[in-house]
């Protein structure tokens, strides 16, 4: 499909600047996304599951088959519940999430609940579970008390299976009640929650194959719709929660003519606010930010700016419209200092640990590694054994240009289970040498669970320890490289040494 600018902006009735696309390819990819779309749907979440009575009692089946996507019925995916996207869960702190989840699928899967402090023992945040084709497996996570208030999303996380079952239809949104959004200047705000995923569909009509479409080809969902519209009055402020539960997709967010104003980051509100232009969202990445909208009358687009990604180049895409309509409103603001930062920040470092991310060729099919090791061969003396109730300090490094046997630079965003990190200091390493330079120190504002590195950079964090021993992992959130090897496991010790439970086994234990 191929439209000259003119004939696109006839089809779309769009003004100047109604699309600022930069080239002949992100052009063409937005001519075949407005054409898809269902014109001017407003950006509904779907479907809402929400806690009662301190319990979130929800039955989620695989099902594949078919599913409503953007307005039209579209076979190949696999869902929960035949949901695209799939249901948003809406919990409180203090909540158990008591889900039965049926596995109608074809392939072995489980859940993981992204980002949240839970316990990952038993049947709760456990990603060693393993519920087979045609059985069913209870989950029962107990949300602390004090729980931060935020987005969180859940997704398969059986290792190399989680990408093509996280594209076929199986991420959703969990939202914790609380958080930023409890704020005085924000409690009346009109609210969206915006999930991004990818995806698309095959020539016949039916959903793509994972790993089938270019990112030319790949369609960028909002809310299961392609361009869907928000309204905004003048001057109003909304509050604005975004996610993205894609496998691949780097986002470079921007609202046109508008900036975001930061007050919530990966589930947590922030205890800096801060303005930026631009959002970068590798997988996984969540944040909740303040919208003023400027102008007078009009609309305006949220879009992809387009990210190189280093092996993925992610095009230009209009994402959503945002019509500026009706009376004048007040703008509201929060200010800059909102919360303290965990006294553990500049507390004693009990270890400091290096791990480097890098990929190879082996027999002519992709590796990707941490520290030398794929998951599938990790042996308990591959497992990092931590102390409950200390703090670390890591150096996330990538390496993948130099230790992979052919040229390969990429960036993978790290993310680790369990407890949140802060991140303290970036900078560009030179694999070949071993030397550092470009030291950045990163402002102290926010928790992440989820960050990327660039290659030929590293990351430093510092993270603690609390509330839950066992075991877990960290890996690289591209569920490629994940389902591929780039995956550690860390077990979270007492003073007794305790700390993985039953059920809790190693790859290399099948
Ligand atoms: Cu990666």
């Amino acid at each position: 499909m191929s439209l000259s600018r003119r004939q696109l902006l006839a089809i779309l009735g769009g003004g100047a600047g109604a699309i600022a696309a930069t080239s002949a390819g992100a052009l063409g990819a937005w001519a075949s996304v407005a054409l898809q779309g269902t014109p001017d749907g407003p950006a509904r979440l779907g479907k809402v599951l929400r806690s009662k009575n301190g319990e979130l009692r929800v039955q989620l089946t695989v099902k594949p088959g078919t599913a409503m996507v953007d307005g039209s019925a579209v076979s190949g995916l696999s869902t929960y519940n035949s949901e695209f996207p799939a249901p948003t869960l809406v919990v409180r702190p203090g909540d158990h999430m008591r889900i039965r989840l049926v596995n109608n699928g074809s392939t072995t899967t489980n859940l993981h609940f992204h980002g949240m402090h839970v316990s990952p023992k038993g049947h709760q945040d456990n990603v060693f579970i393993e519920v087979d084709p045609g059985e069913a497996h209870e989950y029962d996570v107990k949300i602390p008390q004090d729980h931060p208030g935020g987005l969180f999303w859940y997704h398969p996380h059986h290792h190399s299976e989680s990408g093509p079952q996280v594209w076929s239809g199986l991420s959703g949104l969990i939202i914790v009640e609380g958080g930023a959004a409890l704020l005085p200047q924000i409690q009346g705000l009109r609210r969206h929650t915006i999930a991004l995923r990818e995806g698309g569909l095959s020539p016949d009509g039916s959903w793509a194959d994972y790993e089938e479409l270019s990112t030319d080809d790949t369609q960028l969902y909002v809310n299961g719709m392609l361009n869907p519209r928000v309204s905004i009055r003048p001057g109003e402020t909304q509050f604005w929660q975004i996610g993205n539960i894609g496998v691949a997709t780097y986002y470079a967010l921007s609202l046109e003519d508008h900036e975001f104003t930061v007050v919530e980051e990966d589930g947590t509100m922030v205890w800096r606010s801060w303005q930026t232009e631009t959002l970068i969202m590798p997988p996984g990445k969540r944040y909740g930010v303040l919208v003023t909208a400027r102008r007078g009358q009009g609309t305006v687009y949220l879009r992809q700016l387009g990210y190189n990604q280093g092996k993925a180049v992610w095009p230009a895409r209009p994402l959503m419209r945002m019509r500026i309509t009706g009376e004048q409103d007040r703008p509201v603001s929060v200010p800059t200092h909102l919360a303290e930062p965990p006294s553990w920040l500049t507390g004693p470092v009990a270890k400091r640990r290096v791990l480097t991310l890098s990929q190879n060729l082996v027999n002519g099919s992709p590796q990707f590694y941490i520290d030398g090791m794929i998951f599938d061969e990790l042996t308990f003396k591959d497992v990092i054994q931590v102390r409950l109730g200390t703090t670390e300090e890591w150096v996330i490094r990538n390496a993948s240009s130099t230790m992979a046997g052919a040229p390969a630079n990429e960036e993978h965003p790290f993310h680790i289970h369990v407890n949140d990190f802060v991140v303290v200091e970036r900078g560009d390493w030179n694999p070949l040498t071993n030397e550092i330079s470009n030291r950045r120190p990163a402002p102290l504002r926010s928790y992440s669970d989820t960050a990327t590195i660039p290659w030929n950079t590293y990351m430093r964090f510092r993270t603690n320890f609390s509330d839950f021993v066992g075991r877990s992992v960290y890996h690289c959130h591209l569920l490629y490289h994940e389902d591929h090897g780039m995956m550690g496991v860390f077990d979270i010790v007492d003073a007794k040494g305790q700390g993985a439970g039953p059920g809790q086994h190693l790859p290399s234990h099948h």
